[in-house]
């Protein structure tokens, strides 16, 4: 199994974030990355190589032009307006109020370009996102090869909230978004992207919700109850050219492996139904029982059902990190799925 990290990742490092009202520690830290790097150097599932530099190209295809130019300057910006610490958005353009013009202020972009207070963009934000990119990208490109039937690209910042033209939920590039799309534009006909989270992958539903060329199945909290709230409902099965090509599966809070692996064997169905070229597993491990932000009562060794239930899929799959905050544990909880697909593959 192809293993990709990028060192990039540490220049994102939050001050804190706004959890219940209160400012808290950033979950989405470095430690994170850290601990799973620990884990997989220990299991043996292969090297860990670092992620090649890609241009911007790849990162266009899925997120809009000025979006990006925003991501890359705005901590620059912000310095620059004499302002220390992290740059946060202040309001949002919701109901009622006008979304068709970008505001010039960076206060206003900030505002514009986001759609939650939990993200905050620091001096490193743009290159750590930029370098996660580069892994998801690196990790596309050794399954394109055909070298690699299977492949892990360590990400931080996460992606799968990320939109067109938005960033929230700790996520600025979409990189399972741009991956799928990498292996479109590299000689795969059909992508499925399989999202395991916990949290809904709005952003990655969004890119692909008028596509038949790229299935998006994913297995979340319910949205009435979890972030992002306004996504993610099992009504939502994709619009035009896309119809049927969405598959949303909401659980209520306290799923266990019953309740979640039935869910993933019902979206694995439709992936096989779809017969996709390539599979990419939106990989959170926030599930697990003992996570800050979950719900869910997922225990180590499901991850290990987790990973041979997707083997099962028999496809070339990229399994690209997305969330998971018990740091104790993520590395266990992320080594077991790969090894419970590689062991089953
Ligand atoms: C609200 C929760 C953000 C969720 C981040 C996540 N601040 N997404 O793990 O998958
Ligand atoms: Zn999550």
């Amino acid at each position: 199994m192809k293993l990709i990290c990028s060192d990039q990742h540490r220049g994102h490092d939050a001050l804190y974030e706004f959890n219940r009202g209160r400012l808290i520690p950033a979950l989405e830290s470095p430690a994170r990355a850290a601990a799973i790097l620990g884990a997989l150097g220990e299991a043996g599932l292969g090297a860990i190589e670092l992620a090649e530099s890609f241009d911007l190209a790849p990162i266009l295809r899925v997120h809009r032009h000025d979006y990006v130019a925003f991501l890359q300057g705005a901590h620059a910006e912000w310095s620059a307006l004499g302002r220390g610490g992290d740059a946060l958005p202040l309001a949002w353009p919701v109901r009622g109020l006008r979304d068709d013009r970008v505001p010039r202020s960076l206060d206003g972009r900030l505002s514009y370009y986001s759609f939650d207070i939990g993200t905050p963009i620091t001096a490193g934000t743009w290159t750590a996102a930029k370098g996660a990119a580069d892994a998801a990208l690196t990790a596309a490109r050794s399954l394109c090869s055909g070298r690699e039937s299977s492949a892990f690209s360590l990400c931080r910042p996460p992606g799968h909230h990320a939109a067109f033209d938005c960033y929230g939920g700790y996520c600025f590039l979409n990189n399972a978004a741009i991956a799928a799309q990498y292996l479109r534009d590299h000689g795969s006909d059909r992508v499925a992207v399989l999202d395991v989270d916990y949290h809904h992958g709005n952003g990655t539903q969004h890119i692909f919700y008028q596509r038949n060329d790229v299935l998006f199945a994913s297995i979340h909290a319910d949205p009435a109850t979890d972030f992002p709230y306004f996504l993610g409902y099992a009504d939502e099965t994709g619009a035009g050219a896309g119809a049927g090509c969405n598959h949303n599966f909401p659980l209520a809070a306290g799923a266990d492996w019953a309740a979640w692996g039935a869910a993933l064997d019902a979206a694995c169905r439709r992936v096989d139904a779809f017969a996709p070229d390539a599979v990419i597993v939106s990989l959170g491990v926030d599930t697990f029982r003992g996570d800050p932000l979950s719900s869910f009562l997922l225990e180590g060794d499901d991850y290990l059902r987790m990973g041979a239930r997707i083997a099962l899929l028999a496809r070339p799959t990229l399994f690209v990190l997305e969330g998971g905050y018990a740091v104790d544990e993520i590395g266990c909880n992320v080594v077991n799925v790969l090894r419970g697909h590689a062991d089953a593959a």
